[in-house]
């Protein structure tokens, strides 16, 4: 018979031993920072055929790629096209496994293309006014979206770069470490959990102190986050190019139990360690 904490190593190998896009540093990264950067989870030209269809898209609501005088809006926002290269990316294998990996096999539903919403940004000094600190929302309680602590609805939160972002491009902002606090801070909430306003304004002053981390890269880099990580848009936008980013949520099949350490995935175990629900003597020897 295996002790706790024989078990939680066995596992944690059997995670890691398996052919996957993460490695055992990559995973223990993951659960301490709320994210990962897989650079190029993306084929080039995959992402260059949905960077390209989102400019099509993007002409509909006036901008053309070849015209800057046409991005008048700090913002446009629509939701992410589907079919064809989306439907690729979406189901890229970089990156189901890396969700296989960070929620368990048959714990997420597969996403049938990249989902949620487009942000295009556009070189601006006018502040689109949808920049602050939050989560996003997992599921609706009447007309507002919550978060509980057991990440009802999300198990992760991931951002596709469909154009090359520098700190100068308005990088979506990250707070190294956020889902820790708020795993706390949601823990009292139980299965009701809070309200988007809500969550936002309690995030600790401590939790916004935290190191920012600007998801910059190339297009077809892809941070996978963890569902409680703080994060915000940024501006203005000083770069020249517009920001192309997709920024769905993967359905979490059954919300976590938040009971059992030994079976479960980085993403819940990253919410248990922060609860104080793993004994010290069961953590993975690093
Ligand atoms: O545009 C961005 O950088 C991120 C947008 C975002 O986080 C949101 O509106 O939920």
């Amino acid at each position: 018979m295996f002790s706790k904490s024989r078990r939680l190593v066995a596992q944690t190998q059997l995670v890691c031993n398996r052919p996957a896009v993460l490695s055992c540093e990559g995973i223990r990264s993951f659960e301490a920072d709320g994210f990962i950067k897989i650079e190029a989870g993306l084929d080039p030209d995959v992402a260059d055929h949905c960077s390209a269809l989102i400019w099509t898209e993007l002409a509909k609501y006036g901008p053309l790629e070849d015209d800057p005088q046409t991005w008048t809006e700090p913002l446009v926002r629509f939701p992410c096209p589907d079919g064809g290269p989306f439907v690729v990316a979406g189901t890229a294998p970089q990156l189901t496994s890396a969700y296989d990996q960070l929620l368990g096999p048959s714990r997420w539903r597969n996403p049938e293309g990249v989902g949620g919403n487009v942000f295009a940004r556009f070189p601006s000094d006018i502040d689109p006014l949808q920049t602050k600190w939050h989560i996003d929302g997992a599921y609706r309680t009447g007309n507002a979206w919550h978060n509980n602590v057991y990440c009802k609805g999300k198990g992760l939160l991931v951002l596709f770069l469909f154009s090359e972002v520098s700190v100068n491009d308005a990088p979506t902002l990250l707070l190294r470490g956020s889902h820790l606090d708020m795993a706390t801070v949601l823990e009292p909430f139980g299965e009701r959990g809070l309200s988007f306003e809500e969550i936002c304004q309690r995030i600790p002053d401590s939790t916004l102190g935290r190191e920012v981390v600007p998801a910059t890269g190339y297009s077809g880099d892809v941070y996978v986050c963890h569902p409680l990580l703080v994060h915000s848009p940024s501006w203005h936008h000083q770069g020249r190019n517009p920001r192309l980013l997709a920024q769905p949520g993967i359905r979490l099949e059954a919300p976590f139990a938040l009971v059992d350490h030994t079976a479960a995935a980085p993403v819940e175990r990253a919410i248990m360690a922060a609860l104080g629900r793993i004994p010290p003597e069961s953590s993975v020897p690093a």
